[in-house]
């Protein structure tokens, strides 16, 4: 029998029971740094050693920091259908909780690339990228995300994945950046959109899509297990 193709589409609320911060919520990463300063290529020109130590950071937490309730969930998930993700998110808690397809949107926080040369990309071994990491050619390191102002490469296999989903379930993502957030528009006429975020989500037109108002590590799992036993 062909396994249902699921789509999730998931943003840094699937994180947060991780003890990985969010961005937008009251106590999220933008009230702590201004955006412009960290996450922009003008930022980048401006200040290297900012924008590198923020990455750094985030990489430390990252290495002490493990899945939560659902990641795993979606992992199992894969025993009864065909998973694809859709993250925004540059942690690698998807992959650490044992999803096979998993498309970082946003970059990948565990990776560098050269600032010379889009097309090499390394692994960074521990937490570190410092001034003087260079490429073969003698170009800067920098971090392997996706700042504001620039294209976002992985967008095109995104939408044929949702556009080729029986189901989505977005989960843990405020839907204000775009073009990612575009993508839940993308699915097709009568697909079922389940949203879990126990955040209000009145400033998007959700359509017909249910919304479960609880954290992902609660609700998740709970609704994993109910299409399993279905
Ligand atoms: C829980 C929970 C729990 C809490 N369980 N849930 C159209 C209209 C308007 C503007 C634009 C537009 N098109 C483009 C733009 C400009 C811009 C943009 O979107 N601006 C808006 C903010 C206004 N977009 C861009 O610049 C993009 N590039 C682009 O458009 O390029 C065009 C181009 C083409 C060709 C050549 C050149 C250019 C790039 C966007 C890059 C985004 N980058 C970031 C940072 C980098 C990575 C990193 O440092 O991590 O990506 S910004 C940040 O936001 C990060 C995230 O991936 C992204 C999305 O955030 P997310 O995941 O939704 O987090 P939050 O915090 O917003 O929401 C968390 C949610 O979780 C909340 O709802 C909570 O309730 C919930 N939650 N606990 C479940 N336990």
């Amino acid at each position: 029998m062909r396994k249902e193709k699921i789509v999730v589409f998931s943003g840094a609320g699937m994180s947060a029971e991780s003890g990985l911060k969010t961005f937008r919520d009251s106590d999220g990463l933008w009230e702590e740094y201004n955006v412009y300063e960290v996450a922009t290529p003008e930022a980048w020109i401006a200040d290297q050693e900012k924008v590198l130590h923020f990455y750094n950071l985030r990489r430390r937490q990252l290495l002490t920091a493990e899945p939560n309730a659902a990641h795993r969930a979606l992992a199992e998930l894969e025993a009864k259908a065909d998973v694809r993700i859709i993250t925004q998110n540059i942690d690698d808690l998807h992959e650490r909780a044992g999803s096979i397809s998993v498309l970082h949107l946003h970059g990948e926080l565990r990776k560098a690339r050269s600032s010379g040369n889009p097309n090499y990309v390394v692994s960074i071994d521990g937490s570190e990228l410092v001034r003087g990491d260079v490429c073969p050619s003698g170009f800067q390191l920098r971090p392997h995300v996706v700042w504001f102002g620039e294209a976002v490469p992985m967008m095109e296999p995104a939408v044929e994945w949702v556009r080729e989903a029986d189901r989505l379930l977005v989960i843990g993502t405020s839907l204000n950046v775009y073009p990612a957030a575009g993508l839940v528009h993308e699915v097709g006429q009568g697909v079922p959109v389940t949203v879990f975020d126990p955040g209000s989500m009145d400033h998007f037109q959700l359509g017909e899509a249910e919304h479960i108002k609880y954290p992902a590590g609660e609700a998740v799992p709970k609704w994993v297990q109910d299409f399993i036993s279905e």
